[in-house]
């Protein structure tokens, strides 16, 4: 290929919450990733694929890896989502390290206990932050800086600083012929991207543990030209959590419904036909072998 082709994955790490689904929903231009403002929303590891071609006019394609946030807790399926953001930065071939930019270092330092994988460090959020104070963490992450390849201070909110990390991350791609189809933006099945979109609905209209303890499956989808039919099962663990998603005159479900429909229409380019129903699987998120039924596999 003229000029050399590079391709790559790049795990994109950092705690829940610093914004790393919205940052690669933005590279992509399509809001496929799951993103909300309550921490731990994305469960499962996916690839987001960016095609870029750098200054020099060498193309690649950018196999982002979009992962759980690295966390402390202890319960079952932050376990297993812990696992995917290990299994991530193992599997890749340079990591993205994301803290916020009013975090401590102590969260970097963590990351560097981890591994000794080559990566950058972004610092996201820099629109939340004065000029002085964006300086001042900088100058703090300086201790670190024989350990990362760069730093770069970003806001995908106000766009600041994306075309360079694409730059740099491109820097470090491996000679290689693309991994995926050119045109797709990622590898996952539709199934599993209309799944997200239910749950991010979920996370968005509901409080407390609810979105924590529920989760979603497809159970049937019928495509057809000009319509989608989804039918899809909500679970939580209690009946009363079946409640508060159902909500007074099922004004909830229908606003988790309207929304979720909403997103689906956007992904799919045509009209969704969703249905809803609210089951309750007691204590799906703390044995293993439901959280397998739920695609959430140890093993795998
Ligand atoms: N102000 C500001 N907010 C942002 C920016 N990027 C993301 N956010 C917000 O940060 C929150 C968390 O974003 P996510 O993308 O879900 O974060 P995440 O790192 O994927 O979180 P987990 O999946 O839970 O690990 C959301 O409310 C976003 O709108 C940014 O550049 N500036
Ligand atoms: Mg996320």
């Amino acid at each position: 290929m003229e000029g050399g082709f590079k391709s790559g994955f790049v795990a994109l790490i950092g705690r829940p919450n610093c914004g790393k689904s919205t940052l690669l929903n933005k590279l992509l231009q399509q809001d496929i990733a799951l993103v909300s403002h309550k921490a731990n929303a994305t469960r499962k590891k996916m690839n987001l694929i960016v095609p870029f071609r750098d200054k020099n006019g060498v193309q690649s394609q950018i196999i982002f890896v979009d992962t759980p946030g690295l966390h402390h807790q202890e319960k079952l399926l932050n376990q297993f989502m812990l696992k995917e953001a290990m299994k991530a930065i193992a599997d890749c071939d340079l990591c993205v390290f994301m803290a916020g930019i009013h975090d401590k270092t102590q969260y970097y330092e963590e990351f560097l206990s981890l591994t000794q994988k080559p990566h950058i460090l972004i610092l996201s959020k820099i629109d939340t932050a004065s000029q002085e104070e964006i300086l001042k963490k900088i100058q703090s992450y300086q201790p670190y800086a024989n350990r990362f390849l760069s730093l770069l201070p970003i806001s995908t909110q106000k766009s600041i600083n994306l075309k360079e990390l694409l730059e740099e991350v491109s820097t470090h791609l491996p000679l290689s012929p693309p991994y995926f189809d050119t045109e797709i933006l990622t590898d996952e099945n539709l199934k599993y991207i209309y799944k997200e979109a239910i749950r991010e609905s979920v996370f968005n209209n509901l409080s407390d543990e609810i979105p924590y303890e529920s989760d979603v499956k497809i159970e049937k989808f019928i495509e057809s030209d000009h319509l989608n039919k989804v039918f899809a099962k909500i679970f939580v663990e209690k009946e009363s959590q079946k409640s508060m998603v159902i909500g007074k005159n099922a004004q909830t479900i229908k606003r988790i419904g309207k929304q979720a429909r909403e997103k689906l229409e956007i992904l799919s380019e045509k009209k969704v036909f969703l249905q809803l129903n609210v089951f309750v699987q007691k204590s799906w998120s703390k044995e293993r072998a439901k959280l397998k039924n739920f695609g959430y596999d140890f093993e795998d």
